[in-house]
């Protein structure tokens, strides 16, 4: 398959103004009539319109009134090329569809019986021949025709101009977008659905009609989603001054989605899992992950619609941006210091959890890439979440309201244009009046940037000096890196753990602070403060002020120390996870050699853990982050070789000695934090059931009668979802006498409610007890298909990802389960295909004999036919 290049972007030969759509929905054969009129591009020489199409029939194609014969243009490869056309076009194009046969849920599709579409990034070229390409934005005017009964409800972007019947049991309605949008914003819904709706006053006092649609029977599972979407709108308006623009915002859930979420121009549809929600049926995770994309998807209404990519490398323009802010708007709706501190915690627990090995592998690539085979394998961690960070960072340089100037110039001068990452860091270093040319290799260079830390202290002069270097590991296609510019936000604290002012030499500011950003922009720099009285603890890279590894020296007892005083609460995680961390990377290396994983030796992470976890003056959801041990997986990034099962053993018998060395305090933190009466997603709550179903699933690794006694009653009682899977994940991976039981009752509670199997799949695919077997036996249930992605999901993406002592048994079994998975996704939905396909990229860094078989595997993978683009480029790549 052809590669893309960035080097290579021209401008289109031809520019669309307006689309005017008609569709005929029939799920058997589907009609599409489209008229563009398009004009010569003044900024391109070329003299051909080109169209893409894929898999899509061509019934008809007329050019300015006249039919076009084949003279006049030529198609292949999903190309249409029309020669020599005039400056002004006329195009009438008529397309024939399928949409029940469309199992990749791109273009448009079946969804139990309602049709929907998706079309970012190139799906709008499986519905009709078009430019379909971010930089050529045009108006839409929509004709929806479908049977009356079977689709009552016809929805696409923007507003409802007429609807009515068509006399033979169809009716129609038309819409019009008053918004110039590309193609990948377009989108129509039609069928049998339902929807909460509400209206909202805008600050400017302009009144907008809010809805959100979903399947009949689901309308008691829509609040939530529609408090997201109102908190959505106030934020943007006080935070960035950004308004909604249209009088109707429309949200539609859908069962079968390849991802989260579309931030379609008014009509974003939504994966059912970010949209229904009620105490019976969704966890706090849910409730947070609902409101964050709501938030997510309403936010790319300017950053990313208005304001739009001008091709796909661009894509971190929209994506990074848009899930700061994301990161923001949750960290603002809990309210509080620490609120927001653990909000930081979970994101930068991601990032190291899937980012770091992303950026660590053969799949690394930069926030913009330089090229790839398909768009849809680089809608990845490195685009979001490390773009995110990388958007953080201005915000960390340039202060919140150097930030806000900065996204202020860049609506004034991009509002309504198709842009680049770099117009977006001239903004932000011209609203400032500053340089930021270097900041842009964190756009260019992929990998982790790793900062070394050396510290002296002079007691005569009273001065303590930091020395920063950095250095950053080759990728694929980067042997060398130049040095970044990052941002490294340091305290020091003093013998009783307090803040000392600061006074650092050079500043040129008299004025003491307690947290100083430093800018390292060399390969290596000394910072030196002055008026340090006592030599300092220091604490660097607070709220992680930059995604890089941090190579610092504490001793034990410092690391204890931070962890008990730091002011910044992240770093007293932090302390916690590198204390714990050392711990374990020393007993896998005993494992390796032939030792037990005798974890009972680690005195003063006992110590350090019980502080916390007595520590009434802490907030519950800290407590809980600080208390997970890190995961198998952040520890495996450690590590030069890989050894899985020595990795899962360690972790274990580490969790079972917190769990024997302070089981009081487990117990007492466990009924400390009941939440008694009517459940509340909200973070107080939230925090509270979070420590005690920790403290339950530590006091459940003993394995003993009281332990599944107090597992047992907290499912029998529980009133919400969060304390019920608490508890029978707590059971699945015991050997409690009723783990079964609570298993199939669970299924019987809930099979009408599909996220719920969801979870029931998950939980057994996690379970320590599920090997690969039981998997195969899972893929049997009759609620189980591959042809749902959450589905699929839920069992095969949960073994695969979530659960490494099983997928990694030694005869293999895991890996050749896992190809012929992807196997068989790869011909019903290339795309989530893809997604699996990226289990095994990191390969070569595991032990010898897994390293063989994987490469098996992959070679397996590799060598079938018919493999999409998708699939191809991951285990290529994967093994190159
Ligand atoms: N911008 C959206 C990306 C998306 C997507 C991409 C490819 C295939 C299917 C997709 N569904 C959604 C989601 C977002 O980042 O907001
Ligand atoms: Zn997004």
């Amino acid at each position: 398959p052809q590669t893309i290049y960035r080097k290579d972007y021209a401008p289109p030969a031809y520019l669309v103004e307006t689309v005017e759509m008609g569709f005929d929905l029939d799920p058997d054969l589907t009609r599409v009539a489209t008229r563009l009129t398009l004009s010569r591009n003044p900024e391109s020489d070329g003299k051909s319109v080109v169209l893409y199409g894929d898999g899509v029939q061509l019934v008809q194609l007329r050019m300015n009134g006249r039919e076009l014969t084949r003279r006049g243009y030529a198609l292949g490869n999903g190309v249409l090329e029309i020669f020599n056309a005039p400056e002004q076009v006329t195009l009438e194009i008529e397309t024939a569809i399928h949409p029940a046969l469309n199992t990749s849920l791109m273009g448009l599709y079946v969804s139990n019986g309602n049709f929907f579409t998706q079309c970012e990034a190139e799906g709008f070229r499986k519905i009709t021949f078009f430019p379909d390409r971010p930089d050529v934005m045009a108006k839409y005017k929509v004709m929806l025709r479908a049977d009356k009964k079977k689709y009552p409800v016809l929805l696409s972007n923007g507003n409802l101009i007429e609807q009515g019947d068509l006399g033979d049991g169809r009716h129609y309605a038309l819409w019009e977008d008053p918004f110039k949008k590309p193609s990948y914003l377009f989108a129509l819904v039609a069928g049998s659905l339902v929807c909460q709706e509400e209206t909202c006053t805008l600050k400017s006092g302009r009144e907008v009609l809010l809805q959100v649609w979903v399947e009949e029977g689901n309308l008691d599972k829509t609040q939530h989603a529609m408090d997201s979407l109102k908190h959505s709108i106030r934020w943007d308006e006080e935070r960035y001054g950004l308004e909604l623009d249209l009088d109707r915002f429309m949200i539609v859930a859908v069962g079968d989605f390849n991802m989260g979420a579309m931030e379609n121009k008014g009509l974003n549809i939504f994966n059912t899992k970010y949209v229904l929600a009620n105490p019976r049926i969704a966890t706090d995770a849910d409730y947070a992950g609902i409101e964050s994309v709501v938030a997510h998807e309403y936010f790319h209404n300017w950053t990313g619609n208005r304001v739009t990519c001008r091709d796909w490398f661009q894509l971190s323009l929209k994506e990074g941006l848009t899930v700061f802010r994301d990161q923001e708007f949750s960290a603002d709706m809990i309210g509080t210091d620490s609120g927001r501190a653990v909000k930081r915690i979970e994101d930068v627990r991601v990032l190291r959890q899937a980012q770091f090995p992303e950026d660590a592998g053969p799949m690394a690539h930069p926030v913009r890439p330089d090229s790839y085979v398909e768009i849809n394998n680089f809608y990845t961690v490195t685009v979001y979440e490390k773009g995110a960070e990388v958007v953080r960072m201005y915000q960390t340089l340039l202060g919140r309201d150097g930030f806000r100037k900065g996204m202020d110039l860049y609506f004034e001068r991009h509002d309504g244009h198709a842009v680049t990452c770099d117009d977006f860091r001239l903004a932000m270093a011209d609203a400032n009046g500053r340089d930021l040319s270097q900041f842009e290799l964190w756009y260019s260079q992929a990998g982790t940037p790793r900062v070394k830390v050396e510290t002296a202290y002079d007691a005569g002069q009273e001065a303590f000096e930091i020395t920063l270097s950095q250095s950053c590991a080759p990728t694929p296609g980067q042997a060398e890196k130049k040095p970044f510019h990052i941002p490294v936000a340091v305290g020091l604290l003093d013998s009783q753990g307090l803040d000392m002012p600061l006074f650092l030499d050079g500043s040129g500011s008299a004025e003491a602070f307690t947290t100083a950003v430093l800018e390292l922009t060399e390969s290596s720099q000394t910072f030196r403060f002055k008026h340090v009285k006592e030599k300092p603890v220091p604490s660097v890279l607070r709220n992680f002020s930059a995604p890089v590894h941090l190579d610092i020296d504490y001793t034990e007892a410092e690391l204890a120390f931070l962890m008990a005083h730091d002011s910044d609460a992240f770093n007293r995680w932090e302390a916690g996870q590198r204390l714990a961390m050392r711990r374990m990377l020393a007993l896998v290396k005993t494992v390796r050699e032939g030792g037990q994983a005798d974890a009972g030796a680690a005195g003063p992470l006992h110590d350090a853990f019980r502080a916390t976890l007595t520590d009434s003056r802490l907030d519950p959801a800290f407590q809980e982050f600080a208390l997970t041990l890190p995961s198998e997986t952040v520890l495996a990034e450690q590590l030069d070789v890989v050894d899985p099962h020595a990795i899962h053993a360690v972790r274990q018998a580490m969790r079972r000695s917190l769990a024997q060395a302070l089981r009081g305090e487990w117990q007492i933190a466990y009924q400390a934090n009941r939440t008694p009466g009517e459940y509340s997603p909200d973070a107080e709550s939230a925090g509270k059931r979070g420590l005690k179903n920790l403290a339950l699933a530590y006091l459940v690794e003993l394995d003993d009668d009281a332990a599944h006694r107090l597992a047992q009653t907290q499912y029998d009682n529980a009133n919400n979802m969060t304390d019920r899977i608490g508890a029978l994940a707590a059971l699945a991976n015991s050997s409690a006498p009723g783990r079964e039981q609570a298993l199939a009752r669970f299924y019987e509670d809930f099979e009408q409610e599909a996220l719920v199997v969801d979870k029931w799949f998950s939980l057994q695919a996690m379970s320590r007890k599920t090997d690969v077997a039981a998997v195969r036996e899972l893929m049997r249930h009759p609620a189980f298909t591959l042809k749902n992605p959450n589905r699929a999901r839920s069992l095969i993406f949960s073994f695969c990802n979530g659960n490494p002592s099983q997928f990694h048994a030694a005869d293999g079994s895991g890996y050749e389960f896992w190809a012929e998975q992807v196997i068989a996704l790869n011909a019903i939905n290339p795309q989530v295909a893809a997604r699996l396909a990226r289990t095994l990229d990191r390969w070569r860094k595991y032990e010898p004999a897994l390293q063989q078989k994987m490469k098996a595997a992959l070679q397996k993978v590799a060598a079938t036919r018919s493999l999409s683009k998708d699939v191809l480029e991951v285990v290529t790549k994967s093994l190159a």
